[in-house]
């Protein structure tokens, strides 16, 4: 089954699950969900994304709904196509550099 992201358009989290997936060659579907309807709100749509917030995917029946989780695990996952190399290396400075700019993104120039 397609893979499918859960997701606004208008939602950076969204579109960067959208870039990454794109990035790595995975095809998906799209599902809208309004934030001005509400949609996430709903008790069906929190049974998969406890917070209420988009986004989430589903891959198979595996639900994620963090969107720097959802990165990783699609780098990971599809490790083998698209554009090669989004994960740094196994070297621990490389890593730790890697990490230190995702949590400055996080914690200081998160708006949406
Ligand atoms: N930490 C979450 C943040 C998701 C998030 O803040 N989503 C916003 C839209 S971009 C949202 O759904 N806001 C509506 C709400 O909180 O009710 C992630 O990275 O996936």
């Amino acid at each position: 089954m397609v893979l499918k992201l859960y997701g606004w358009h208008k939602s950076t989290y969204t579109q960067r699950i959208a870039m990454v997936l794109h990035k790595k060659q995975v095809p998906f579907e799209f599902v809208m969900v309004d934030l001005f309807k509400s949609e996430s709100k709903t008790p069906e749509y929190l049974e998969h994304q406890p917070f209420g917030q988009v986004l989430y995917i589903d891959n198979d029946g595996f639900i994620l709904y963090e969107s720097r989780a959802i990165c990783l695990y699609i780098a990971e996952k599809y490790a083998n196509q698209g554009t090669p190399n989004l994960l740094p290396t196994k070297d621990v400075k490389s890593r730790v550099m890697f990490e230190e700019a995702s949590f400055i993104e996080t914690s200081d120039f998160e708006v949406w």
